[in-house]
């Protein structure tokens, strides 16, 4: 028999989005259950993003989840971007007044879960099957198995935090949703190791032989990535590999590189992506279920906390009998959506080797980047990207 839940919000997906709203909506009384096809191990083990933005770090303060990262987190004033051996400082406190901090997604989503338990929060993972109904009207409900059980839950509004693959976006009619995507033709190939980083702060490098990224989680523990083809795989690259092939992109700098056994290795595809419109009836997506950014600008995990922000606040208000903001929670939140699609676009376009690019396009990323490293007003309008754009 079916058993059946009543809860005002379906919180879909439990990455950071799911988590970090069910935080924010509790925090103002409002009830929620999170759902996930996934159990808590296997989400707080996906080692993914590596860098916050100030707004995010303030959104996880107000959540009052930010003790540990404030103890652990890793304050950088700038980055590097490198081409072709020359370097340029992006130095984003002096052209900002901001900094970024470093801090991982796993450790965010730890402190966010640890939270959501000791708050009682309801979770259902592992589920199956998640199906969601009647958006249209003022009482949707979605239906799923867990254990073997069929469960209903009813509910007032459904938050899409289901990520790319999930289901929420794809109960969007075809007539009503409108997608824009570009692949990009290679992918990262990422490996951790348990070594104090080559630089204390990123370097972004565009070489001949292709991008490479010298980033951190700790002041032990180093993130490196290089492009790799498409359809690559790990087994191709072995650790004496990787090193070698690092070295050479990043160049003398990694002269004093430490290297070892990586503990983790993979390689993920670069796209960018959107979907229009983020609302449809008593539904709201947030995060990767909406739209994909490729990591150069160090975007995805902010994107999808500033989404959660504004949805939160467009939730509570409407709770408190305020229905603007949800009705332009889309509108809104489509706006910010763009202008960071943009920037993580221009700068894979900067930093990438294209196999199809022609002498000419060649030619414009070295004068893009001879013309940042010469300009402050570009080198302030990357900064002022990279520390993240105002919510609205
Ligand atoms: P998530 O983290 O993908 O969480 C979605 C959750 O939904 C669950 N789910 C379902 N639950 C129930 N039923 C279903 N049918 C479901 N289908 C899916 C999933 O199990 C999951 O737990 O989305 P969210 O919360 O919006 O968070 C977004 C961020 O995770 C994402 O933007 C970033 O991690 C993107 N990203 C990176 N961003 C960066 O800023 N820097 C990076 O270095 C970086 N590396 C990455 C990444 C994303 C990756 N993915 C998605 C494969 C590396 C990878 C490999
Ligand atoms: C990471 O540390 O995983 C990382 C950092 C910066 C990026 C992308 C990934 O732009």
């Amino acid at each position: 028999m079916t058993k059946t839940i009543r809860t005002q919000v379906c919180i879909v997906g439990s990455g950071p989005s799911g988590l970090l709203l069910s935080q924010l909506l509790a925090n103002a009384g409002i009830d929620s259950i999170v759902l996930d096809r996934r159990d808590r191990a296997y989400i707080e083990s996906r080692i993914r993003a590596g860098v916050l933005e100030q707004g995010t770090v303030t959104a996880l303060e107000d959540a009052g989840v930010a003790d540990r990262l404030h103890r652990e987190g890793l304050k950088h004033e700038g980055f590097d971007l490198a081409f072709d051996g020359d370097r340029h400082r992006i130095d984003i406190a002096a052209l900002t007044g901001k900094t970024v901090t470093v801090y991982g997604q796993t450790e965010v989503t730890k402190d966010l879960f640890d939270s959501r338990f000791a708050q009682g929060q309801p979770f259902l993972f592992s589920v199956a099957d998640v199906a969601l109904h009647d958006l249209k009207t003022d009482a949707p409900h979605a239906t799923l198995t867990h254990d073997g059980q069929p469960i209903r839950i009813d509910c007032d509004w459904i938050a899409g935090c289901d990520g790319f693959h999930g289901p929420c976006r794809q109960s969007i009619p075809s007539d009503v949703l409108q997608t824009y995507e570009r692949v990009y033709p290679f992918g990262w190939l990422g490996v951790m190791v348990e070594q104090p980083p080559v630089s204390h702060e990123l370097i972004y490098a565009n070489h001949a032989r292709g991008f490479a990224l010298a980033s951190q989680r700790s002041q032990t523990r180093s993130r490196y990535y290089v492009q790799c083809d498409l359809n690559d795989d790990i087994a191709n690259w072995s650790d004496d590999r990787f090193w070698e092939e690092l070295k050479l992109r990043l160049g003398p700098v990694a002269d004093d590189l430490q290297t070892g056994e990586s503990f983790e290795k993979s390689i993920a595809p670069l796209r960018s992506f959107v979907a229009e419109p983020m609302r449809y009836g008593r539904m709201c997506l947030a995060g990767d279920a909406a739209h994909i950014v490729p990591p150069t600008g160090a975007k995805g995990l902010n994107l999808a906390v500033a989404d959660i922000r504004l949805l939160s606040r467009a939730l509570i208000a409407h709770y408190g009998g305020n229905g603007t903001h949800i009705d332009t929670y889309s509108e809104t939140v489509l706006r910010r959506v763009w202008k960071v699609e943009r920037f993580s676009w221009q700068l894979s376009t900067l930093m990438h080797q294209f196999p199809d690019a022609s002498p000419f396009e060649k030619r414009m990323q070295r004068a893009e980047f001879d013309y940042i490293a010469s300009s402050e007003a570009a080198s302030r309008t990357i900064a002022e990207n990279y520390v993240g754009l105002p919510l609205d």
